[in-house]
């Protein structure tokens, strides 16, 4: 019998060959031998080793069990929050010297370009699940320095759920899937996590973010970024200012209405990883302003709340932000799970010139980081993986460990040493030096009577709101409270409302339909009113552009090329891209015979992956359209999610099977920038004609 042979068409470019320790790839030209891990060619690989052609594999194949065994190995840990996350590197650059208030050079250098890794990702799903979840986002920001790495690793809400790191892991087994069943994943609208939540007065100030649309983001390129904890910078002198970071996008802020994002779940898992691929295989790079608050300990003992709890914020009408540079994401990484997997943040990793706060909360994420990664990466060398190690020369003594990559010479590996002229040695002048602060008191586990407040800043950030994004909070508290299964927790939750807003308490109580209002518990701090911040609204910060926006073009045959044509151009010029959505992929007959290709075909190019949609169809397109129901949700959902609609003849006959009304954010196809300006925004005052919100 003859050897079956599959050729293998196309033998990778890249595969690796290993020489003393470092490891090289082959750039393009020639296709290299594909070989084992030792070196080895190999001749065949499409076919194991067998005693006879239909007999048993042999134990001895070792290029089998290599490959095999490998492959046995290929997953790590994944985090425990956080698993799922889209990674890109770029640059920092410094637009405004701090050099009053730090040594750091990363903050006094204007100009200098540092490279970044940045990490954006949900936090309770595993690392397969979707992209849309109502979730925190994580925002983490690896910072190359001269003088070392400092990670910025922040959330895109500035406060957190817990005052104190002892809390954390309760939190998230109440967050995470139910240990019995297994479920829900990636979803906080369950027992355990509002049982906890209920039970947990701080958090009701991060509960209003997480039921505001701040967690369903349009895009990664479109949310904020926060520190969250109080830092430290520390100056020539010795002298410390307190600093709150912030990143705020370029794009502006912008969100999805929660149908949407349920949807969106559906039609496209990847929604925000593919959409930060597009942007920036496009060359439109996601950007961010980095701006600071800075105070001084006297304002700090001042403010009517303690900034060393991270439940509260410092509204910028108290301290204003400072714009001090920009990020820009620029090049997809070569390989998801060499960078995005691999990268090891650390908010312990500071630079000179940078100090922490006393945050209880950030003191226990400075244990914690360093201890997962060691279970993560499973060595204690991980710093050497290439998106972990410094761009900065680094050297000590640390030696040996599994995954030892370095090989150092010489027989000194201790300090201080007179064997060796040249082995590393301390820098009083340069080094790390922590900020001189004073600490006073009794030890003991004690919460500080400072952090008594739990429902003065849930009540400003709900205040501060739209009734749009009022409504919608009272909307999301409803829905997931009307997942949870005990009525005592429904009714607990409630309760705490009556603190935040009585208004909010009385919709919610309402939506879930309970006959009285629950009593409030107890406070242990009186709730003081402080003046609405806008600058908390996501409405307010929606920018007047559509660049980083996508519009989809429903075509059919017989559609009108011309008009296709002019929303086209009109939607690319003012930066959005612009995709063309029809019933087979290879495209629709246009009215003047020409075929025009479709980017997506209808049944998996629904509306929700679009900003605003337009509908070109001849009276025949229309018609066969009708009959068609994708195409029916698709101008019927883009209506139900407040989006600008352009329709032509044949597009209104749609609209009418699907009973989409008429309202400012219906345009005729005819008029190009009346379309641009409808899908600049949302129609956000159609939204009661569409549902009943709470
Ligand atoms: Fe984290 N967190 N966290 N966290 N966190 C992790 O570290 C932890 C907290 C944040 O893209 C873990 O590498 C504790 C606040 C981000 O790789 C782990 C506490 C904030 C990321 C961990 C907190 C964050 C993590 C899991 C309470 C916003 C992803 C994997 C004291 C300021 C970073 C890992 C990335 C990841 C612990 C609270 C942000 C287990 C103990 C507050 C963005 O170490």
């Amino acid at each position: 019998m003859s050897k079956q042979k599959t050729p293998s068409k196309s033998a990778p470019r890249d595969q690796q060959t290993g020489t003393a320790g470092e490891l090289h790839q082959i750039a393009g030209g020639e296709h290299g031998p594909l070989t084992t891990n030792q070196g080895v060619a190999l001749s065949d690989n499409q076919n194991s080793l067998k005693s006879n052609p239909r007999g048993p594999t042999l134990l001895e194949d070792f290029i089998l069990r290599e490959k095999i065994t490998h492959f046995d190995h290929e997953r790590i840990p994944e985090r425990i929050v956080h698993a799922r996350a889209t990674g890109a590197h770029g640059f920092f650059e410094l637009t405004a010297s701090l050099a009053e208030h730090t040594t750091a050079k990363i903050l006094t250098e204007v100009g200098v370009r540092t490279p970044v890794f940045t990490r954006l990702s949900t936090v309770a799903g595993g690392a397969g699940s979707v992209d849309t979840p109502r979730d925190v986002r994580g925002f983490a920001v690896k910072f190359y320095t001269k003088e070392g790495n400092w990670d910025l690793v922040g959330n895109n809400i500035p406060v957190f759920f817990i005052q104190d790191a002892i809390k954390f892991p309760d939190l998230i087994h109440a967050v995470k899937m139910e240990p019995d069943r297994g479920f829900p994943q990636s979803a906080t609208a369950h027992d355990t996590f509002w049982d906890f939540i209920s039970l947990t007065p701080e958090s009701m100030h991060m509960v209003m973010w997480i039921m505001s649309d701040r967690t369903l983001p349009r895009s990664l390129a479109m949310i904020e970024g926060f520190g969250v904890h109080s830092f430290r910078l520390v100056g020539q002198a010795g002298q410390s200012t307190f600093v709150k970071f912030h990143w705020r996008p370029k794009l502006g802020l912008q969100s999805t209405v929660w149908d949407e994002a349920v949807k969106i779940a559906g039609a496209d898992q990847d929604f925000h990883r593919r959409d930060m691929f597009d942007a920036i295989a496009a060359g439109n790079f996601p950007e961010w302003e980095f701006a600071v608050q800075l105070f001084t300990q006297e304002q700090a003992d001042a403010f009517p709340f303690d900034h060393l709890d991270a439940t509260k914020l410092i509204p910028e009408e108290l301290v204003p932000l400072q714009v001090i540079g920009r990020m820009v994401l620029d090049r997809w990484p070569d390989n998801f799970f060499a960078e995005t997997e691999q990268v090891a943040y650390c908010p312990a990793n500071i630079v000179p010139g940078i100090d922490f706060s006393n945050d209880p909360l950030l003191q226990g994420r400075l244990f914690s980081y360093l201890d997962t990664q060691l279970s993560r990466l499973g060595s204690a060398n991980f710093h050497q993986i290439p998106v972990n190690a410094p761009k900065c020369p680094f050297a000590n003594h640390q030696r040996d460990g599994h995954m030892q990559m370095a090989q150092p010479t010489g027989r000194v590996a201790y300090e201080p040493n007179s064997l060796s002229a040249t082995s590393p040695r301390e820098t009083p002048a340069q080094g790390f030096r922590s900020a001189a602060v004073a600490e006073t008191g009794e030890r003991g586990r004690i919460r500080a009577e400072s952090f008594a407040d739990h429902y003065s800043q849930a009540r400003l950030f709900y205040l501060s709101q739209t009734t749009h994004e009022q409504a919608h909070i009272a909307a999301a508290l409803v829905f997931e409270l009307s997942k949870v299964d005990h009525p005592h927790i429904r009714e607990a939750m409630t309760g705490h409302l009556r603190h935040i807003d009585e208004d909010l308490a009385k919709r919610v109580a309402s939506g879930l339909g309970l006959d009285t209002l629950p009593d409030a518990p107890a406070a242990a701090a009186p709730v003081r009113e402080m003046a609405p911040s806008p600058a908390l609204q996501i409405i307010g910060k929606m920018k007047d552009t559509l660049e980083g926006r996508k519009i989809g073009i429903l075509i059919a045959d017989g559609s009108d090329g011309a008009a296709v044509a002019a929303i086209r151009k009109a939607a690319s010029a003012a930066g959005a891209a612009v995709k063309i959505v029809a019933l087979k992929v290879g495209g629709a007959k246009l009215a003047d015979g020409k075929v025009l290709a479709a980017d997506g075909q209808l049944a998996g190019t629904p509306s929700v992956l679009f900003d605003a949609v337009a509908v070109i169809l001849s009276d025949e397109g229309a018609r066969t359209l009708l009959t068609e129901a994708a195409a029916v949700d698709f101008v019927r959902d883009a209506f139900g999610h407040l989006k600008a609609i352009a329709a032509d003849k044949g597009g209104q006959a749609l609209l009418k099977t699907a009973n989409v009304g008429q309202d400012a954010g219906i345009v005729d196809a005819g008029d190009a920038d009346a379309f641009i300006a409808a899908a600049k925004t949302r129609q956000w005052e159609r939204e009661p004609s569409v549902r009943t919100l709470a």
